[in-house]
C-alpha cells in the first residue's frame, strides 16, 4: 500500500486535524474509541492502511505526527500514538524567524528521527500530508523548515501542504501575518508539490450560505470533511486509484503553479438541517465547480481555470459527471455563468475525475474537489501588497532581524512573491495554450 503520512504542525494545524481524524474514523466506520467496527471488511481493511496502521491487532492507530512548540495539543476521544505527540515549553511569540532560527534547531532532529520510524514501517511510502496555518509563527515557521528537511531527505515523495492562509478582506488576529506566510510561502513554493489554500473568511461565507455562524468547530469540520473527500481516492477502491503523485501530475501544469483551492457539495451540513436535500449529478458538479463553494475567498470567474481534480462519493453515474466535465462550458442553462465558465484553456480537458461508490459516512452523495485556478491571484496580491507596505516602513522588521531573518531574505520572499503572481498574471491575460510554442 502507498501509505501517507499526516504532518500536524501548530494550533490549527492540530485542532483541524483532529477534526480530520475523527471524520476518517467514521468514514472508515471505526468507532471513536478506536475499535473496528463489525461492517469493516477485509479489503476495507486493506486499503485503509494508507493512513492507518497496527490493523491487524484491530486497534487502528492514525498515521500522523502532531507538534505544537506551546503546550496545547488539543485533547480527543481518539487513540493517537503517544510517541508521535511533540510538545515543547517555548511561545513562538507569532514570529516565524524564532521558529526558523530558533526551535527548529533543537527540535527538528527529534521530529525527523520519529518520521523515520514511521517510514520505515511503510511498505510503499508515498508522501506527506502537512496541515498547518501560516498566519502565526509556529505553523510558518515548522512547515517552511520541515518541508525542506523533507524534500532534502525523501527527495522522490510528495508534499501536500493545506494550509490556512490570511483572509483578504478581514484582518487577522495576527499583525505580522504578512511577513509570516510570505517568508514560509518562499520556502514552501521550493520544497513542496501542492499548495492547498483555505481562508477563514472563505469557510465563514460557505457556512453562511447554509445558516451556520462561523465558529472554529464548525470551520474545522468543514476543511476537515473535504480534505478527507480530496484525499479518498487515495483509501478506497474506486474506477480510478488515485494518489499523492497522480494529483501532482494532473493539476500542475508548469512547475512554479502549485497554488490550489478545494470546494465541497453542500448536503454534508445535512446534521444541521432536519430536511436532507436529495443531490443529483448536475447539482454535485455545479457545486464543486462553483466560486460560492470555493474555500477561500477568491472568485474563479476573475480567471481562468487550469484544471480540477473531482472526488465523488456515493451511487452516483460516471456517465452523466464525465458529460458535464466534457461540457463544461454548457453544463448551466445560465447564460451569463457559461460564458464566464468558458474562461479555461479550450480544446483541452482539464478535468482528473475519481468517482467511489461507497457512500461517505452517511451522506448519500458527496463530493469535494481541488480547483487549480489562476485567480488565486487575488489572494497573492493582497498578501503581497500587505507585505510590501509593512516593510516599506520597516514596521516589526527589527523582531525578525533580531531572530536572524536578514534584510535579503524579506528581498527575497518579496520577489518570489512577485514571480508567482507574474506567472498567474500572463497566463491569465493570454491564452497560453494557443500559442503554438507551447505545443510543439
Ligand atoms: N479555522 C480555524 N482557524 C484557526 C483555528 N485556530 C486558529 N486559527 C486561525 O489561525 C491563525 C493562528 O494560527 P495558529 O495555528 O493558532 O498559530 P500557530 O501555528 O500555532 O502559531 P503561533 O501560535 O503563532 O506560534 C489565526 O488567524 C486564527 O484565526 C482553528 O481551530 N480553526
Ligand atoms: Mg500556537
Amino acid at each position: 500500500m502507498r501509505e501517507i503520512l499526516v504532518l500536524q504542525l501548530g494550533g490549527f494545524g492540530n485542532k483541524m486535524g483532529v477534526k480530520f481524524w475523527e471524520e476518517m474514523f467514521k468514514d472508515s466506520k471505526f468507532e471513536i474509541d478506536n475499535n473496528l467496527h463489525e461492517q469493516s471488511n477485509i479489503l476495507q481493511l486493506n486499503t485503509s492502511n494508507v493512513v492507518y496502521y497496527n490493523l491487524q491487532q484491530k486497534i487502528p492507530l492514525p498515521r500522523s505526527i502532531q507538534v505544537d512548540l506551546g503546550q496545547d495539543l488539543p485533547f480527543t476521544n481518539i487513540e493517537l500514538n503517544p510517541c508521535n505527540q511533540f510538545s515543547f515549553n517555548y511561545s513562538s511569540g507569532n514570529n516565524f524567524g524564532y521558529v526558523k532560527n530558533n526551535c527548529c534547531n533543537e527540535i527538528v532532529d527529534i521530529i525527523m528521527d520519529s518520521i523515520r520510524q514511521e517510514i520505515e514501517q511503510c511498505d510503499s511510502f508515498q508522501g506527506f500530508q502537512i496541515f498547518a496555518s501560516i498566519i502565526g509563527g509556529t505553523g510558518s515557521g515548522l512547515s517552511a523548515v520541515l518541508s525542506q528537511t523533507l524534500k532534502d531527505e525523501y527527495y522522490d515523495t510528495i508534499i501536500q501542504c493545506n494550509l490556512l492562509v490570511p483572509s483578504i478582506k478581514q484582518n487577522d488576529v495576527i499583525v505580522v501575518s504578512p511577513y509570516n506566510s510570505g517568508l514560509a510561502l518562499k520556502h514552501l513554493m521550493d520544497s513542496a508539490e501542492q499548495l492547498i489554500f483555505f481562508d477563514n473568511e472563505g469557510i465563514k461565507q460557505n457556512l453562511s450560505r447554509i445558516g451556520i455562524q462561523f465558529d472554529y468547530q464548525d470551520a474545522n469540520l468543514h476543511i476537515a470533511q473535504t480534505i478527507c473527500c480530496n484525499s479518498s481516492p487515495f483509501r478506497n477502491p474506486g474506477d480510478i486509484n488515485s494518489c499523492l503523485r497522480k494529483l501532482s501530475t494532473n493539476l500542475i501544469p508548469f512547475p512554479d503553479y502549485k497554488l490550489l483551492t478545494c470546494s465541497m457539495t453542500n448536503n454534508q451540513q445535512s446534521d444541521y438541517y432536519n430536511e436532507y436535500q436529495k443531490m443529483d449529478e448536475y447539482q454535485i458538479f455545479k457545486e464543486l465547480m462553483s466560486t460560492d463553494h470555493n474555500s477561500t475567498i477568491t472568485d474563479y470567474f476573475q480567471g481562468r481555470y487550469l484544471a480540477a481534480a473531482l472526488s465523488i462519493r456515493g451511487e452516483i453515474s460516471n456517465k452523466e459527471i464525465y458529460k458535464y466535465c466534457s461540457n463544461f462550458n454548457y453544463f448551466l442553462e445560465d447564460k451569463d455563468y457559461k460564458t464566464r465558465a468558458r474562461k479555461r484553456f479550450e480544446g483541452v480537458n482539464m478535468f482528473f475525475t475519481s468517482i467511489c461508490k461507497r457512500k461517505f459516512q452517511n451522506y448519500e452523495f458527496f463530493g469535494s474537489s481541488i480547483i487549480h485556478s489562476n485567480s488565486i491571484n487575488q489572494q497573492l496580491d493582497n498578501l503581497s501588497e500587505k507585505f510590501k507596505k509593512m516593510y516599506l516602513k520597516k514596521s516589526y522588521l527589527h523582531k525578525y532581524i533580531q531572530e536572524g531573518i536578514d534584510d535579503q531574505e524579506f528581498v527575497e520572499a518579496q520577489s518570489r512573491l512577485d514571480d508567482i503572481r507574474y506567472q498567474y498574471q500572463i497566463n491569465k491575460d493570454r491564452n497560453q495554450w494557443e500559442n503554438q510554442e507551447y505545443w510543439e
